[in-house]
């Protein structure tokens, strides 16, 4: 476990980090900044790309044409663009610490980096992006791995939203021979239930598709229940689409086990230094687009599951107890909690 000075030293990093990438930094000038970032930016805030992890990649992959296409003349005017290019981003859904914790790693090292050379730094760039991306897919593939062997024949498994981490594990339990069935929700407002189901549909998995509100009605007959992760906090609590921690108090009561399956890198550094994690509020119009003028309509995207609410956390490490994520994040990838 991480002492109190080594904790009081990775707060003062990450303020340090936060302040020097410029998190909440919102004076990007638009004229350097590329069409790529921009357009990815928007294609992210409106949900044409979904998930935490598809909204990493996506990130990454506008920063890395940043950077090639760059007209910086030297290492500031560079340094200068990836941080207007990261507040873009990181403005686009408040929600993601995978976005943020891939983008800071792939600045940092330009940052940190001797050479004064744009050719050189933009090649750094690339090259960290591809490293990256490299160790996500490596990452999802071996939670798949890991997280398909609770999966057994004959089991009724139910999932909440669309988590592209929660699917590969069934696809890997499924390629595996296994024969089992899913329900999943259709997950109001913005239906990415249906993302699941033809997923499922397709790779041949019997699937009921239900309302969120029928959540109950069936939890008694589920043997497990997968959900994937927007955001991890110090204490293991999980933020995943709204209606996941009311899904998980069910399994609760209906005594069922409860996982999260996710990739170590969406835990939030910031929270060890006390931050909440922010909780993204989307337009109310797409709850419901024309309710009567004076009603208040909310549309909290995701929401907050307590840590003894959950299992185990289905990662890259193995099957561990949500609660242990700064030590498991702080031995794989100590960059997160030393930058
Ligand atoms: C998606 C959602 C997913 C996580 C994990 O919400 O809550 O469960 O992002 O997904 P939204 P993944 O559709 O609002 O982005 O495992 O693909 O990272």
């Amino acid at each position: 476990m991480a002492s109190e000075r080594n904790i009081s030293q990775i707060c003062l990093y990450v303020s340090l980090l936060v302040s020097k990438l410029g998190r909440n930094r919102i004076t990007w000038d638009l004229e350097i900044m590329s069409e790529t970032v921009q357009a990815t930016a928007e294609r992210i805030r409106r949900l044409e790309v979904q998930g935490a992890r598809n909204v990493a990649i996506a990130a990454l992959k506008a920063v890395q044409t940043l950077a090639e296409k760059t007209k910086a003349k030297d290492k500031d005017a560079f340094l200068n663009e990836l941080e207007e290019a990261q507040a873009l981003l990181f403005a686009s859904r408040e929600t993601e610490p995978l976005m943020r914790n891939a983008l800071r790693y792939v600045s940092l090292q330009a940052l940190d980096s001797s050479t004064e050379k744009v050719d050189a730094l933009r090649e750094l760039v690339a090259s960290n992006v591809g490293l990256f991306l490299q160790n996500l897919e490596a990452s999802r593939e071996l939670t798949a791995e890991i997280g398909a062997k609770r999966i057994r024949d004959g089991m009724l498994i139910f999932t909440h939203c669309h988590s592209s981490t929660v699917t590969r594990m069934i696809a890997k339990a499924k390629a595996d021979g296994k024969e089992f069935s899913v329900i999943c929700t259709e997950t109001r407002p913005a239906f990415q239930g249906r993302i699941t189901a033809r997923e499922m549909v397709e790779l041949g998995v019997q699937t009921i598709f239900i309302v969120d509100s029928a959540a109950r009605s069936y939890m008694g007959d589920v043997d497990i229940v997968f959900v994937g992760a927007d955001a991890i906090t110090s204490e293991g609590n999980v933020i995943n689409k709204v209606g996941t921690s009311s899904m998980a108090v069910l399994a609760h009561e209906a005594r069922k086990p409860f996982y999260v399956v996710s990739e170590l890198l969406k835990f939030d550094p910031e929270t060890l230094c006390g931050a909440y994690e922010r909780v993204e509020q989307r337009n109310p119009a797409e709850v419901w687009s024309e309710a009567p003028k004076n009603l208040s309509v909310r549309n909290p995207a995701f929401d907050v599951t307590p840590s003894r609410y959950i299992h185990g956390l289905i990662c890259e490490e193995g099957v561990i107890a949500p609660q242990s994520i700064v030590e498991t994040v702080n031995r794989s990838y100590p960059w997160v909690l030393k930058q």
